[in-house]
């Protein structure tokens, strides 16, 4: 059933996204993705199947699998990331503080999290199709001291955040918390948590803080590629108790990513263009599912 929908989505005259000239990761467009064999695209597309066999045949998969878009609709999310002279994707501006963001009207995704969890890594591999739109990524914890917006042509903007923690806590209290108490066209914010070290302090302060806020964020363990299986399991299973018993904003499902790879990259693109109001999904989503809920547009 996977493969005859990849195979009718991609057949041959199929519309796909033009990959810019510069060079692009060979994984950056479902085009290449589908074509390796079927379990190794499936893990690309939904990450959480490679870890739900190990799961203790107890916990509810449900919660895991909520949003979960056909090939189709990945598709259609892939085409907004490509970037055209209709549809220009570019790295638009810094803000040191809330008073110089730029006021904009399009819907806005923000990735939040501790300095070196991978925001600027995510927000690059969100944006390989473009490979042009510089997104700086450090080997130095606390590097993006800006909040940086990038457009997503008049669809959405996405902002990369800095990062907080033990060396940067002034950040957290200066720029994070006021952009999300204020920041009136914020459809999403996407709370990163490093799935190979679990939640730490700081995380859970970010957690609160949301809550405190009470606008709609979405949680992302990133690194997944990182450490043992073993280890990722019980962060994830520690997590995902947090958000059930002391959380209401948070949606429940984490979405499962390694930017290295680009495992969940296609289906977190699909997300923010839902969210965004910038796709229609060929499966409405159920009464369980995110398009229903609260945290509707
Ligand atoms: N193994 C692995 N490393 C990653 C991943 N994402 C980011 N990194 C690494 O983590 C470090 C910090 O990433 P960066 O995106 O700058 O984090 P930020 O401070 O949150 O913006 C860099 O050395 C990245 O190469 C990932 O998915 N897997
Ligand atoms: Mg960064």
């Amino acid at each position: 059933m996977f493969s005859l929908q990849l195979r009718l989505w991609l057949h041959p005259g199929a519309q796909v996204c033009v990959v810019s000239r510069l060079k692009a990761h060979r994984l950056a467009s479902l085009q290449n993705t589908v074509a390796l064999p079927q379990k190794k695209t499936q893990s690309l597309l939904y990450p959480f199947s490679q870890v739900e066999p190990y799961l203790d045949r107890s916990i509810d998969r449900t919660q895991f699998q909520l949003f979960h878009p056909s090939v189709e609709d990945m598709l259609k999310a892939e085409k907004l990331f490509c970037s055209s002279p209709s549809h220009k994707i570019d790295y638009y501006i810094s803000a040191e503080r809330m008073d110089h963001a730029p006021v904009m009207k399009q819907p806005e995704v923000c990735f939040i999290g501790r300095s070196n969890v991978g925001k600027s890594s995510l927000i690059k591999a969100l944006f390989s199709l473009t490979p042009e739109v510089e997104v700086r990524v450090s080997k130095t914890p606390g590097h993006t001291k800006k909040m940086n917006f990038f457009r997503v042509g008049k669809a959405f903007t996405i902002v990369d955040m800095p990062g907080y923690g033990h060396k940067a806590p002034k950040d957290f209290v200066d720029m994070v918390e006021p952009y999300l108490y204020s920041r009136k066209n914020l459809v999403r914010t996407f709370l990163l948590v490093d799935g190979s070290v679990g939640l730490q302090k700081a995380d859970l302060i970010a957690l609160e803080m949301c809550e405190e806020i009470r606008r709609p964020y979405v949680m992302v363990v990133t690194k997944i590629d990182k450490g043992t299986r073993g280890v990722l399991l019980s962060n994830l299973m520690h997590l995902q108790d947090a958000v059930k018993t002391h959380t209401s904003s948070c949606f429940p499902q984490p979405f499962l990513l390694s930017s290295l790879n680009f495992w969940g990259i296609y289906l977190l693109r699909c997300f923010i263009a839902h969210i965004t109001g910038s796709i229609t999904l060929t499966t409405p989503p159920t009464n369980s599912n995110e398009g229903a809920t609260a945290h509707n547009l």
